[in-house]
């Protein structure tokens, strides 16, 4: 059953795979001239400077760096935070987007906190959701590479994960956004020696993620959700954030394809937030999913918060002082109650 389930997701998985595997990544030009819907104004591609320091149709804020090879949101040190925000609105309501991003660093075991890459009604506000305000309205996919929680989740990180808002959300952190989540995967992509994509369609009210993160032409699925309603109008941004823990993020090009052209549109359905005419609206669509988790309590974690690091090296030479003056008190004690009976012994 459970197979039969996900058969048609597995025939549509192959077919987005073989769309994708036969893109050529590095001439959009081409492709826009072949297929005739790159849209040049929410893409980012090398030489990113038009005149001067301005890269066009583009915004950068916080700790950004742009290179001649990449964007890079925050680099490998601890608390920063950078944004990227496409600054014309998308005006098309199907659409897929191809990412080229590359989050690397010196840390072996510690290492964060991650990136997001958004669609969303408001854009350059910086906050605590990986760089980007909380309660937004819209959609966030979020690179997680820092598990701040273990014990309720039971996925693997680096892991990706989508949420759709309409502005009464909160991301919790401390729970990895897993309360909040549609669907996420675990996904290998910190500190690779291969280019590092991944595919973002929305297409006919349904959102699918795939990565391309072990080099080739190699597509994995990571999540396909059904029902979401994302209006028009709204912007492409990313941004990323580092705190004790730190990494380089970096997006290296963007591409957006207008994919309206392939299939009519399909409206979204009715429900309390979306009244729904003949012709809908499509700028006025409240962002829902249908498979959106219910929001659950936040309760506290036992697992103690990452600690400065004078305040784990204090912690540490605290501890081996203790640990010298006990085993001192100790055989102090030995010595003298041993001292004491050999004195004995002799008289
Ligand atoms: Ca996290």
């Amino acid at each position: 059953m459970e197979v039969m389930r996900l058969f048609p997701a597995l025939i549509l998985f192959s077919l987005l795979s073989l769309s994708l595997a036969n893109k050529d990544w590095d001439d959009p030009e081409r492709l826009a001239e072949e297929e005739g819907y790159y849209k040049r104004e929410h893409s980012l591609t090398q030489p990113y400077q038009g005149r001067g320091m301005d890269i066009p149709f583009w915004e950068f804020g916080g700790s950004t760096v742009v290179t001649n090879d990449y964007v890079r949101l925050t680099p490998d040190r601890q608390s920063k935070q950078g944004s990227l925000w496409n600054h014309v609105p998308v005006g098309v309501h199907n659409w897929e987007i191809l990412i080229h991003f590359h989050v690397h660093g010196a840390g072996k075991t510690l290492f964060g906190d991650g990136f997001a890459i958004w669609y969303t009604k408001e854009r350059n506000v910086m906050g605590p959701v990986f760089g980007n305000q909380d309660y937004f309205v819209g959609l966030g996919v979020f690179f997680d590479t820092y598990s701040n929680h273990n014990g309720e989740h039971a996925h693997e990180h680096p892991y990706i994960s989508a949420m759709v808002n309409n502005g009464s959300l909160h991301y919790d952190h401390d729970r990895d956004g897993t309360h909040s989540q549609m669907a996420g995967c675990h996904a290998k992509f910190r500190n690779s020696d291969e280019d590092t994509l991944v595919a973002i369609s929305y297409i006919n009210r349904q959102l699918i993620l795939m990565t391309n993160i072990n080099g080739g032409r190699s597509w994995e699925p990571c999540f396909v959700i059904n029902d979401v309603d994302l209006p028009t109008g709204y912007y492409i941004g990313f941004t990323a954030t580092t705190g004790d823990l730190a990494d380089n993020h970096d997006i290296i090009s963007v591409k957006l394809y207008d994919v309206e052209s392939q299939d009519p549109p399909t409206p979204p359905k009715a429900n309390a937030e979306n009244t729904v005419t003949q012709e809908p609206d499509w700028s006025t669509v409240v962002p829902r999913a249908a498979s959106q988790e219910l929001p659950r309590p936040h309760v506290e974690d036992s697992k103690p918060f990452l600690k400065p690091f004078w305040y784990r090296f204090f912690s540490v030479t605290m501890l081996g002082v203790l640990i010298v003056v006990f085993v001192g008190v100790v055989g102090g004690v030995i010595w003298k109650r041993r001292h004491e009976r050999n004195k004995k012994r002799f008289f």
